[in-house]
């Protein structure tokens, strides 16, 4: 159902020609413009446009900066630039053009008749990479609601284009079956959206529900935050692999020298001797001008940090770009609504700067590199010592009738003794802030006035 809208809709595909042919991948020339911006800014932005060029295989020939505050509405760049673009196009052989701001259907149309090439924008480039990453149900679903949101707006434009090719004759007559049409599709559109949509809650509800079971494990929540490619993933296999070798069996997850390698978030809980277990997710990364119709459509898996006691923000600590990239992480953590949630910053891959205090933790900063393992001690450490201040010891009075939390409880928490009362059996625990906010919230659970001190001995039943 939510297949092949691209095609259909005309938003191209980019596939590289290489992968069904065998022939040579598609070769694109790159288009910034600096509208305000530093130019370095500008030129980092475009490094990253490269590099998402290459994750869809195509190869990056040539760059062209304009640097200017002045919008051209019919080309975006100013006719003299379009110029110089067309001789880079024909000296490169090129086969699309990117341009790293967003393009108006008007303006792709003109672009597309100047250069006599496909033109492309920095969001439809995303697009495509996600859909191509997207493996399971929910991302695909994710990843369709965005396209179609995308494109939504930009119908009209697109249905000129496809009746100008087709050349028009009768323009009156053309113009009641053009805009027939555009209705036509419209409204398949928004069907298909909506449809979609009251999946995606249906898996949201899935969510809350292992959400909910997640929490009544008791364990605290730490989820890996961070920039695309950053090491979050590599990060997560090295904690699981140290938690295997302790005799945990838990599923590795993907890591990639990519862009967006991790569309999904995976959950996995590890248990380190010597350290506090927790459970630890992995998502989707960041990146600047993600468009917002993926971040609309993504919203529930990034969301997903909201619910940690603790947010790992990783940074590729040898980029050039960290900073930018760390101010995008702190803005998009509080776009998410995680803002308040503490986060400790692992500097990752400082095996790659020739003087980085390597397994030492400076500030709020833990210097590590994933790939070798260095430094996961230190962070260790700091998770304990976080996790440690966010426990709260409390006094519950739980009623016989919920005999299957108290069971529970009692399984969880051998340590807690419980002094049984004629109200119910009054348990002292010491819990993670988010499990000990819940359990106050269970039905017929009372908190006891505060006594934060275990139960004198005599009272133990
Ligand atoms: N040199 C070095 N490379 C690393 C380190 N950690 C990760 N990498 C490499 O960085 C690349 C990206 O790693 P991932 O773990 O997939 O990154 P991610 O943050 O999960 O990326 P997305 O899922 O795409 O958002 C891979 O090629 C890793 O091998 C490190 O400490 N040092
Ligand atoms: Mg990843």
């Amino acid at each position: 159902m939510t297949g092949d809208t691209s095609t259909r809709w005309g938003m191209g595909d980019l596939a590289p020609a290489e992968k069904e042919t065998g022939s040579q991948p598609k070769r694109a020339v790159l288009v910034g413009v600096t509208f305000g911006q530093k130019r370095s800014e500008t030129e980092a932005s475009l490094r990253e446009l490269s590099a998402l060029a290459k994750a869809l295989g195509l190869v990056p020939a040539a760059t062209l900066l304009q640097d200017t505050d002045n919008i051209t509405q019919k080309t975006l760049i100013g006719s003299g630039k379009v110029k110089e673009l067309l001789l880079l196009v024909e000296e490169c052989k090129a086969d699309l053009v990117i341009f790293n701001d967003p393009l108006t259907p008007m303006q792709v149309r003109h672009l597309e008749d100047a250069l006599d090439t496909e033109v492309l924008d920095r969001t439809g480039i995303i697009l495509q990479i996600f859909s191509e990453r997207a493996r399971t149900r929910e991302a695909r679903l994710q990843v369709a609601s965005a396209r179609l949101s995308y494109l939504l707006p930009r119908l009209a434009g697109m249905r000129k284009n496809l009746s100008r090719q087709g050349g028009g004759s009768g323009r009156l007559s053309n113009k009641g079956a053009g805009e027939e049409q555009l209705e036509l599709d419209r409204r398949h559109i928004e069907r298909e959206l909506s449809e979609i949509r009251r999946q995606l809650k249906d898996i949201d509800k899935e969510r809350s529900t292992q959400r909910a079971m997640r929490l009544r494990s008791g364990l605290p929540r730490v989820s890996l935050v961070g920039y695309t490619n950053a090491g979050k993933s590599t990060l997560m296999n090295v904690l699981l692999a140290r938690s295997q070798q302790a005799g945990r069996q838990e599923k590795q997850v993907f890591e990639q020298d990519m862009l967006f390698a991790t569309l999904d978030t995976q959950v996995r809980r590890i248990e380190i001797p010597g350290h506090t277990p927790f459970l630890l997710s992995d998502t989707v990364g960041f990146l600047s001008d993600l468009p917002h119709t993926l971040v609309q459509a993504f919203r529930s898996t990034l969301e997903e940090a909201k619910y940690a006691d603790l947010l790992l923000a990783v940074e590729d600590c040898s980029d050039p770009s960290k900073e930018r990239q760390e101010e995008v992480t702190r803005t998009t953590l509080q776009e998410i609504g995680a803002g308040d949630i503490p986060v400790l910053s692992v500097c990752n891959k400082a095996d790659l700067l020739e003087e980085a205090p390597l397994g030492r933790t400076v500030g709020d900063r833990v210097y590590l590199s994933a790939k070798s393992g260095e430094g996961l001690e230190a962070l260790l450490c700091e998770i304990d010592t976080i996790l440690a201040g966010q426990r709260i010891p409390r006094r519950y009075l739980v009623p016989y009738s919920r005999g299957k939390l108290l069971a529970d409880l009692s399984a969880r928490h051998p340590e807690a003794v419980p002094v049984y009362r004629e109200e119910g059996a009054e348990l002292f625990l010491t819990l993670p802030r988010r499990e000990a906010e819940v359990l106050s919230l269970e039905e017929g659970v009372t908190t006891l006035p505060d006594e934060a001190e275990e139960p004198a001995e005599k009272e133990k039943g």
